[in-house]
């Protein structure tokens, strides 16, 4: 039976038992659902979070979830979603690592009437037809808090600061940094110095900031923005390595919100992040399933909240977030 046809049916049955008190849960007689997750890969704690919160998602709602590591590479991520097709899945999650190059591959799929939904990254197209929805924050309001902030804490003192980029070619790494931009535009004494791709990964994101700092001078830089807390903190190391007080010298501010920056906040050695929800599998794991039992498409972008964390909450929120990610 054609996809569209048993979309159709299985929505006018969950309306059916809905109206007859039944409500909740599949369709009654429907089998389990089986989800192919194209995920980029392991390159930071937020990642492994957002990819073990999908898969607990996924059992509680006795959903197979099938996950794919593409180790950062795109051409994996395209070979992964041919396999979902090629297996006939119902649904894609994918989480582009990059954001051009996705129309034929997702055409793929909705040729073969399986619905995508991309998860904490966008994609560029002219097709937005080709994904059902998307859950993602707001990549640009991210950099605007973390630069409000930053505004906020200096002042009017001169202060240079170096830029920790995520994986160039990426929707928000763009955003990001543009969100900062325009909220450090507001202080003409506040200016970026050098910026450079740390891939967001600790060991890159160390290098990076070891290079900035022969580059400038170790008391040359005020204040280190990374787009993600994993470069922070090898950040804070290769500053920690230099003879700098980080957190005191040279503030930091980060974006994910992870345990260990947490840490590093209530150490000392960190002044603020900016949070990111890693429980992106469930909101769409939920948006399939009501998608599935209505035939109403959910709007295209499910945003989650981006957050302000500063010190004073650090000993705490470490203790609550330390055994969920
Ligand atoms: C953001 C997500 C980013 C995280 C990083 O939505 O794509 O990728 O901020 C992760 O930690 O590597």
């Amino acid at each position: 039976m054609n996809r569209r046809v048993k979309l159709a049916a299985a929505a006018a049955l969950g309306l059916m038992l809905a109206s007859c008190g039944e409500g909740g849960g599949k369709p009654a007689g429907e089998a389990a659902l089986t989800v192919g997750f194209s995920q980029i890969g392991s390159e930071s704690g937020w990642r492994t979070a957002e990819t073990r919160m999908a898969q607990k998602a996924a059992e509680a709602r006795g959903v197979t979830l099938k996950i794919d590591d593409a180790q950062q590479r795109q051409e994996n991520q395209i070979k992964a979603i041919r396999n979902f097709v090629a297996q006939g899945v119902d649904a894609i999650f994918l989480a582009p690592v990059v954001s051009t190059g996705w129309d034929d591959v997702l055409r793929e799929a909705k040729d073969a009437d399986i619905p995508v939904i991309l998860l904490d990254r966008q994609i560029q197209t002219r097709e937005p037809e080709l994904f059902l929805t998307s859950v993602s924050a707001d990549n640009a309001k991210e950099g605007a808090v973390a630069g409000d902030w930053l505004v906020g804490a200096v002042g009017t003192k001169a202060c240079p600061v170096v830029e920790l980029q995520g994986t160039v070619g990426s929707t928000l790494v763009a955003d990001r940094k543009r969100g900062f931009e325009q909220a450090i535009a507001k202080a003409p004494n506040v200016k970026i110095v050098r910026t450079q791709s740390g891939e967001f990964t600790r060991a890159k994101g160390k290098e990076v900031m070891e290079g900035f700092i022969k580059a400038v001078g170790p008391r040359n830089i005020c204040a280190v923005y990374a787009h993600n807390d994993d470069m922070m903190i090898g950040a804070i190391q290769a500053m920690k390595e230099a003879g700098l007080d980080p957190g005191q010298d040279v503030l930091t501010v980060s974006i994910d919100a992870v345990p260990d920056i947490f840490k590093a906040m209530a150490d000392g050695d960190a002044n603020a992040t900016v949070e990111l929800d890693p429980d992106m599998g469930a909101k769409a794991l939920d948006a399939l399933l009501a998608y599935r039992k209505t035939g109403q498409a959910p709007p295209k972008l499910i945003q989650t909240p981006s957050t302000l964390f500063l010190p004073d909450t650090a000993a705490a929120e470490y203790a609550r977030r330390k055994d969920l990610y």
